[in-house]
């Protein structure tokens, strides 16, 4: 019998042990994954490295990816991150098989790396470490059967009579042994598929259920129909839940049950509180309408979304607490470990900011912060939007720092009046004829006053606004344009009620915002 037989595709075999220990690695992450999704989703061993990675990227770079891939940075960063374990585990799989128990001790270091990122995760507790645990477990008794295999069979390739004396079941020849590892291969394969789906599914941010929310004292009239239904391609006023963009640094939706979930106040105020989710609800409710704007944003960009928020004022329940005159910071903290710094000013003042339990009538979606998160108008969402929200500390800037801000990000950053043009979009071809440019302004806690748009270098024209739902929620504003053949460039700008009109020059979201005008190319036919 010919020795090179039972060498699938002529590969050396050592490939073989890269493969198999790499494959092990798949699979023992995907029951890591699976044992996650029962006990804590955040600490399957990919997504607490992932979110690890996360903290640990200084901010230019982090501005770079998301710039570079948006919302996809995320799916990104877990595949980088999975492609990198499945090289270390092939090279410890080439280490192995000379050295098998240095090499099967190495794989369990990998795999435990993932426990002490779970470990550091802020907000860990001994369940978290569960995942990690059963991944080094299974990761080196699978490789180490894998490689038994791969030994057995190998040694019948050099001797054929070896296999027979290799182990009691081990009987037949090399060809029996190949199909031993092609099984076992392609069953390790089917773990590492099966734990990953099983994995995602049961940690699916799902809405929450069966939650009712109280009627609002001060419930607000029902929000005019916006320019959507007249100007085609306009942001719909009021952002659908299933739409509204979602940024946070969280691998796996949060999901909070309100069961075990409570709201602190405390700090530097005289009666510290807690109080749970139906003592929240049984608070006076108020409805705001406010639109909800990241830092992150570019000009022209998708990170913002406008809805009508249900909750308590936190002007209600930091009075309630009495926050202590020396405080000028309420430090919010989230179920997940989040820090987010805003002023106590904004938080007590007439704009009314809020604790919100619903979103556009619906108890908020875990992705946006079940079961309450605070909005504040008037402030990116980094200083202003906690959401998870499970406690509020007063404190003061001097002595606390909230995540961004140890990140470079300002300290106080209300939100630069900005306006984009909807429709047509960048590139977009039209007929000549009349051509409806549309779009959306804002500037929160100041209004917007008027929105202008020019053609080329023409003058600039007053566009018409839609309903207005107070200074908080943005605008929307169309202008019918009488398109002429050609390649030409679009520009808005817009004026606040103040009267200060929107900087023309660009500047980068980091560190308070993206300021400048939002100009397209469009070509006329
Ligand atoms: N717990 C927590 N809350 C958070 C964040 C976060 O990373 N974690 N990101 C903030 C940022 S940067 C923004 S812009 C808003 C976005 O809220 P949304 O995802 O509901 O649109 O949430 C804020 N609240
Ligand atoms: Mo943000």
């Amino acid at each position: 019998m010919p020795q090179r037989q039972t060498r699938p595709d002529g590969r050396p075999r050592r490939l073989w042990y890269a493969e198999g220990t790499a494959l092990a690695a798949a699979a023992a992450a995907g029951v890591g994954h699976l044992v996650a999704g029962l006990v804590s989703p955040e600490s399957s061993p990919v997504l607490a490295v992932g979110s690890t990675v996360i903290d640990a990227t200084p901010t230019p770079v982090k501005e770079w990816a998301v710039a570079q891939f948006g919302t996809a940075d995320k799916p990104i960063l877990i595949g980088s991150v999975a492609i990198g374990a499945l090289l270390l585990a092939g090279g410890i799989g080439l280490v192995a098989r000379t050295r098998r128990t240095l090499g099967l001790a190495l794989l369990g270091t990998l795999a435990f790396t993932s426990v002490g990122a779970a470990l550091l995760r802020p907000t860990s507790t001994a369940v978290d470490l569960i995942p990690g645990f059963a991944t080094a477990l299974f990761g080196v008794l699978a490789a180490g059967w894998f490689l038994g295999l791969l030994d057995q069979w190998g040694a019948r390739d050099r001797d054929p009579a070896a296999g027979a004396d290799a182990g009691a079941t081990a009987s037949g020849d090399g060809r029996s042994d190949r199909r031993r590892v092609l099984f076992a291969a392609a069953g390790l394969g089917a773990v590492a598929a099966t734990g990953s789906t099983l994995g995602k599914a049961l940690s699916r941010g799902a809405s929450p259920s069966g939650v009712t929310l109280p009627a609002a004292a001060e419930a607000l009239p029902t929000l005019p129909g916006g320019l959507e239904s007249t100007v085609r391609g306009i942001s719909a006023f009021r952002t659908p839940n299933a739409q509204f963009y979602r940024i946070d640094t969280a691998l796996v939706i949060p999901r909070v049950s309100t069961d075990g979930w409570s709201l602190t106040i405390d700090g530097d105020v005289e009666r510290p509180f807690t109080i749970t989710y139906d003592e929240l609800l049984a608070m006076p409710m108020v409805e705001r309408d406010i639109t909800l704007t990241c830092v992150s944003n570019e000009v022209g960009g998708p990170y913002i979304g406008a809805a009508r928020w249900l909750g308590v004022r936190t002007k209600d329940l930091l009075e309630r607490a009495g926050v202590r005159p020396g405080a000028d910071q309420i430090l919010s903290h989230s179920t997940e470990g989040m820090t987010i710094s805003t002023p106590v000013q904004a938080l007590t003042d007439d704009r009314e900011a809020l604790v919100a339990v619903g979103m556009n009538g619906e108890p908020l979606p875990n992705r946006h912060g079940f079961p309450a998160r605070l909005v504040t108008p008037g402030l990116y969402g980094f200083v202003g939007a906690t959401k998870w929200l499970t406690r509020m500390e007063a404190t003061t800037y001097a002595a606390k720092r909230a995540y961004w801000t140890e990140r470079d990000w300002a300290t106080d950053a209300p939100i630069l009046t900005q306006s984009r043009i909807d429709t047509p979009r960048g590139l977009d071809r039209r007929d000549a004829g009349q051509v409806m440019i549309g779009g959306v302004a804002w500037a929160q806690q100041r209004g917007i006053a008027q929105v202008e748009v020019r053609v080329d270098d023409g003058p600039w024209q007053v566009a018409t606004l839609g309903p207005d739902a107070g200074i908080d929620y943005w605008r929307q504003w169309y202008l019918a344009w009488d398109a002429a053949p050609g390649r030409h460039s679009l520009s808005v700008r817009a004026t606040d009620l103040t009267g200060e009109l929107q900087p023309e020059g660009r500047t980068t979201p980091f560190p308070e915002g993206a300021r400048g005008w939002h100009t397209i190319v469009v070509t006329i036919d």
